[in-house]
């Protein structure tokens, strides 16, 4: 359950709006639906009557479909969006054609060529009737008679209605778009620009999706129509007030299960504890354990809700699993069975935690970053007692003073006692000094805003971490404590950790995918070694897909691996990249219920895992060298990250 049931309400009582008269959209016009409310004028309209008996084609049904699929990304009349607006294009045979089949109609004309220049993105082929053709071709032409088509009215909600699609919003949308909606991951999408998409544009966006990431929650079921309607009424509301979590009710929070004086001194299996994987089931908000050397589980266990990644301890012994309700859990892998030793929760929304790792500290401390409140709270790293709350810097690298500041990626060096944490909204990286009382901040470095995920250089000096609505990455040189370059890759990169290897011609170097596009960036990462080409992107490697989160490889292993989760396309495949040839060696099916997400090499580099994130997913066990399958764990509910204790441990990707 999310906790955000909580947040006072601003809005009460069935609401209605206005609407700002207004632009936007093309980039997906779906197939086939025509059960959007307020959608079509009906059968009385004399227009639409007139249409039907000059064409056969029956506008009122082209309307519906716009409304319900096309307007995700196109208006008529009102103004670009994600796409062009679709007024005055009725008479264009070119539309007819690229309605029929996009990827040629592009292909073919310099008019398509052109297109694809301007958006950077082709819209995806939803496979459109002839009779939808002609209906929406009705539509346009009986629209450009009546001017700009505006939005239907959006759902009335009822408080209870407002309740729970306050937290449906905070479990789906939140994490990309922030609370107060302004954007991060995901574009601003506040009252006001809300207003303006408007109710079916909304609608469309959280069925369909886009090609530049946004899930297509309503074709994939994870929204029902109803849900649907109800998101996009709330999102053309101001939005509530979250609540604040103060150190008294930190501390209720605290559960220690087992002391440290009760738990084992040395490892109570003969298992190979240090080639676990540690599995993340996100929707049963659960973790599952699975012997690397076996490939057989070992135990289970109930983590926080929606949890989203583990990270080790300092020498290994225990994982830290965090749930999207800011719950940590320390599970302890010496256990006769491993266990959870204790809880707590830091934030009422997380994403990260991090061990301390400077010599002398090693185990002692967690720090937990909160995307809500704005705070990181350290904990005794053993027992997980609340030690201290912080808040973040609330003014941004531009001087602004915002209304939500995140912690995004937290990263802590071996050579100094330091975390090192990216603050989102705010583009500055923080250090925070852990040998200090009150684990204070002690530098905020300005680097760029929106950051997101990231991960070590080789040589444990260089933080590089993804600005991804800002398509950059941030070179932070934590010795020296500045920022040491921006590198522009491409369209929101999302390297997770990013991946480390030796090219064969640029010697040191470190990479991203993006969600945006096609493309993997590669960028020399050895100032010291090869100066000229550090921090410059070196190679550029075209994907079948854009929707990559995810690439990871092993000292050990030729490869380097690509996914395309967020594919509409190709999100059950995964690609492999020669790193002695410096090209995309194949790609191929991994998935079989579901999108291809994550990899975690084992301990030697001689498998690699990859979720089949589903409902009823599965583990995908791929040999380092040949990539043939060897295992599919099956029996998993939504695998998404897989954590390796050596491969944590010693930062290895
Ligand atoms: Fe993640 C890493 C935030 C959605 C799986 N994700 C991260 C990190 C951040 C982040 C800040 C870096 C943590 C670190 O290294 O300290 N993730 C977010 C979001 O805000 C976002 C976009 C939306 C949300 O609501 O949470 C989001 N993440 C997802 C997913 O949908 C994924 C694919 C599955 C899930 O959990 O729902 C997902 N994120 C992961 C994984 C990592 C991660 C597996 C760690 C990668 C690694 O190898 O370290």
């Amino acid at each position: 359950m999310s906790t955000f049931s909580r947040f006072k309400s601003r809005s009460l009582g069935p609401l209605r709006l206005l609407f700002l008269s207004g632009f936007v959209l093309l980039a997906s016009c779906g197939g086939g639906s025509s059960d959007v409310a307020g959608a079509a004028a009906d059968s009385t309209d004399p227009l639409a009557a007139a249409s039907r008996r000059t064409t056969g084609a029956d506008a009122a049904a082209g309307e519906a479909l716009f409304r319900s699929t096309c307007s995700g990304c196109h208006t008529f009349g009102r103004g670009k969006h994600l796409g062009p607006d679709l007024a005055n294009r009725a008479q264009d045979g070119w539309v007819r054609n690229f309605l029929r089949d996009p990827a040629k109609a592009t292909a073919d004309t310099g008019y398509g060529q052109r297109l694809l220049a301007e958006w950077g993105y082709l819209m995806p082929d939803f496979g459109l009737s002839e009779p939808d053709i002609a209906n929406l071709l009705a539509f346009f032409t009986r629209q450009d008679g009546l001017g700009p088509l505006q939005p239907s009215a959006p759902a009335e909600l009822t408080p209870t209605d407002f309740e729970q699609t306050k937290n449906l919003y905070f479990n789906r949308c939140a994490g990309c778009h922030g609370l107060y909606r302004k954007g991060a991951t995901g574009p601003d999408i506040g009252q006001q620009r809300s207003q303006w998409i408007g109710t079916d544009g909304l609608g469309a966006l959280l069925r369909h999706g886009t090609p530049r990431g946004m899930p297509d929650f309503g074709t994939s079921q994870i929204l029902d129509e109803s849900e649907i309607s109800r998101l996009a009424a709330y999102l053309q509301l101001a939005p509530p007030e979250p609540p604040l979590l103060p150190m008294s009710e930190i501390q209720a929070s605290w559960k220690l299960l087992v002391a440290p004086e009760q738990r084992p001194s040395a490892p109570q299996h003969a298992l190979n504890w240090q080639n676990f994987f540690g599995v993340i089931e996100r929707d049963a908000g659960k973790v599952s354990i699975f012997d690397g050397d076996t490939l057989q589980p070992v135990v289970r266990l109930d983590v926080g809700f929606a949890v989203h990644i583990l990270r080790s301890s300092a020498t290994g012994r225990y994982f830290y699993a965090i749930g999207r309700d800011g719950l940590v859990s320390l599970i302890d892998l010496w256990a006769t069975v491993p266990n959870v030793v204790a809880t707590v929760k830091g934030c009422h929304d997380a994403r990260s935690v991090e061990s301390s790792r400077f010599e002398g500290y090693e185990d002692k401390y967690l720090v937990e970053g909160c995307y809500w409140p704005p705070q990181y709270v350290v904990f005794d790293g053993l027992t997980l007692e609340p030690l201290a709350r912080n808040d973040l810097p609330m003014d941004s690298i531009d001087g602004e003073t915002l209304p939500e500041v995140r912690v995004a990626a937290i990263v802590a060096p071996r050579s100094e006692p330091l975390w090192v944490m990216a603050l989102k909204e705010s583009g500055f990286v923080a250090l925070v000094d852990y040998t200090q009382p009150g684990f204070p901040l002690v530098a905020n470095i300005a680097a760029e805003r929106f950051l997101h995920d990231g991960g070590w250089d080789h040589s444990g000096r260089y933080f590089i971490v993804a600005a991804n609505a800002r398509n950059k990455l941030a070179v932070i040189d934590v010795k020296e404590r500045k920022l040491a370059a921006t590198v522009d890759t491409g369209t929101t990169p999302h390297p997770g950790r990013g991946a480390n290897w030796l090219d064969p011609e640029y010697g040191w170097v470190n990479a991203t995918t993006h969600i945006g596009e096609p493309k993997v960036s590669i960028y020399g990462a050895d100032p010291q070694g090869r100066p000229d080409v550090a921090w410059r992107v070196v190679r550029e490697v075209t994907l079948p897909s854009a929707g990559s989160l995810f690439l990871k490889t092993h000292p050990d292993s030729p490869w380097v691996l690509f996914d395309m989760t967020l594919s509409t396309t190709n999100s059950r495949q995964v690609c492999a990249y020669s790193k002695a040839s410096g090209t995309v060696d194949r790609c191929f099916d991994v998935a079989r219920n579901g999108k291809a997400v994550h990899f975690e090499f084992s301990q030697d580099g001689s498998r690699v895992w990859v979720s089949d994130w589903a409902v009823d997913g599965a583990l995908v066990v791929l040999d380092g060298s040949t990539l043939e399958e060897v295992a599919r764990l099956g029996g998993l509910q939504t695998p998404t990250g897989k954590f390796n204790v050596h491969n944590t441990v010693h930062d290895i990707y």
